[in-house]
């Protein structure tokens, strides 16, 4: 196009230049035409900077018709720039498009937590025998977690249990409200609540105030176990922990008893289980340098128990325990440190 110009060069030169912009296929084309027409140094920038040379009255109809030319080649640009753009993003969308015929990714599947395997574990051997599950609740009364078990305000036994209370003062001033220390307190709720014959255990969660180490959390599992009814005997207590043990970690684990205080038993033991060295290996299930591994406390339901929930303890006796589940299986599993349970670290976990 000459850079000064009659109204049919201004014409013909939009028709040139919209048959070049229905050609350019890609953004970059469309680019280059831009700068061949409506750049600095276009096609038809060149002529309206020639307007300026013609007479006065060409300058009005060339002009008129060069910036008429000049919208419709930008509107034209912009019309074929959003084109260009939306082919290029459906082209983009049918490369990202998902294939439904590839086969997919396998979702991670959760697993029970080791505690409530043990746990399930655990009420099964006692439902086999016999016993109901119960539960009861975590925020306690002093009355059930201490004074109905025999260990009354002030008995130096409450030292035994490391109490975490909930900060809700009666009208004294006094703390009855606390977070269960043990699952004991369940002895109370289910005489008061069942006649003899009772046969249940009670699984839960327990909070002591006390540091952590490789074997102590200060929130765990405990399942407690209760046995009332006429003429029940030491040796019935002795009969079902063993066969308890020999069903959770078979014949040749060793159980041992040994003499133990709680203030709601009489007697009282506490039991453990075996963790010597495998005479081959020279391993020990937990490497820990003992040779036993308490996992519970147990005895004979106090007389003094009994009558406070109206039992007569010349007619009723009975027998109880709490175990620790998480002792349990390290000890089944060789579980180095209670910490592990409940530190939600996936690599530990996911090995049960
Ligand atoms: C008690 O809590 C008694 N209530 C048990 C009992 C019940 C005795 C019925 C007599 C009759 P003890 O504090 O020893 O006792 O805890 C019992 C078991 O709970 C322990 O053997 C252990 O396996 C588990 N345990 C106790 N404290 C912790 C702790 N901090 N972390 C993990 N497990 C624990």
């Amino acid at each position: 196009m000459p850079e000064t110009a009659s109204v049919s060069h201004v014409e013909s030169a939009r028709d040139t230049a919209l048959a070049e912009l229905a050609a350019a296929g890609t953004a970059e084309q469309t680019e280059a035409w831009r700068i061949a027409w409506l750049g600095r140094r276009g096609q038809l920038t060149q002529v309206l900077r020639g307007i300026r040379d013609l007479s006065p009255d060409e300058r009005r109809s060339v002009g008129a018709a060069a910036n008429q030319v000049k919208n419709i080649l930008e509107q034209s640009l912009a019309q074929h720039q959003h084109a260009i753009a939306s082919s290029k993003s459906e082209a983009e969308d049918r490369a990202d498009a998902i294939d439904v015929t590839l086969p997919g990714w396998p979702a991670p599947i959760g697993g029970l937590h080791p505690t409530t395997q043990m746990l399930r574990e655990i009420c099964d051997a006692f439902g086999s025998m016999g016993f109901d599950v119960v539960e009861g609740p975590e925020v306690e009364w002093d009355r059930y977690n201490f004074e109905m078990l025999n260990i009354p305000r002030g008995h130096a036994a409450r030292d035994m249990w490391a109490t975490l209370w909930v900060d809700e003062p009666d009208e004294d001033g006094d703390y009855p409200m606390l977070m269960r220390t043990q699952t004991s307190p369940m002895q109370i709720r289910t005489m008061q609540e069942r006649k003899p014959p009772i046969r249940v255990i009670v699984p839960g969660k327990c909070y002591r105030y006390e540091a952590t180490d490789a074997t102590h959390e200060w929130h765990f599992y405990q399942v407690e176990g209760l046995a009332v009814d006429r003429g029940i005997t030491f040796a019935d207590l002795k009969g079902t922990l063993y066969e308890f043990a020999r069903r959770i970690f078979g014949e040749e684990r060793q159980v041992r008893f040994r003499c133990d205080y709680f203030p709601f038993v009489e007697p009282g033991v506490d039991m453990s289980i075996s963790n010597f060295k495998d005479p081959e290996t020279g391993k020990r299930p937990i490497n820990r340098d003992e040779d036993w591994i308490e996992i519970l406390g147990a005895g004979m339901v106090h007389p003094k128990v009994l009558e406070g929930v109206g039992l007569d303890p010349q007619i009723y006796t009975g027998f109880a325990f709490g175990m620790g589940p998480e002792r349990i299986a390290m000890l089944k599993y060789g579980i180095e440190d209670i910490r592990l349970f409940y530190s939600n670290d996936l690599r530990f976990l996911s090995q049960f």
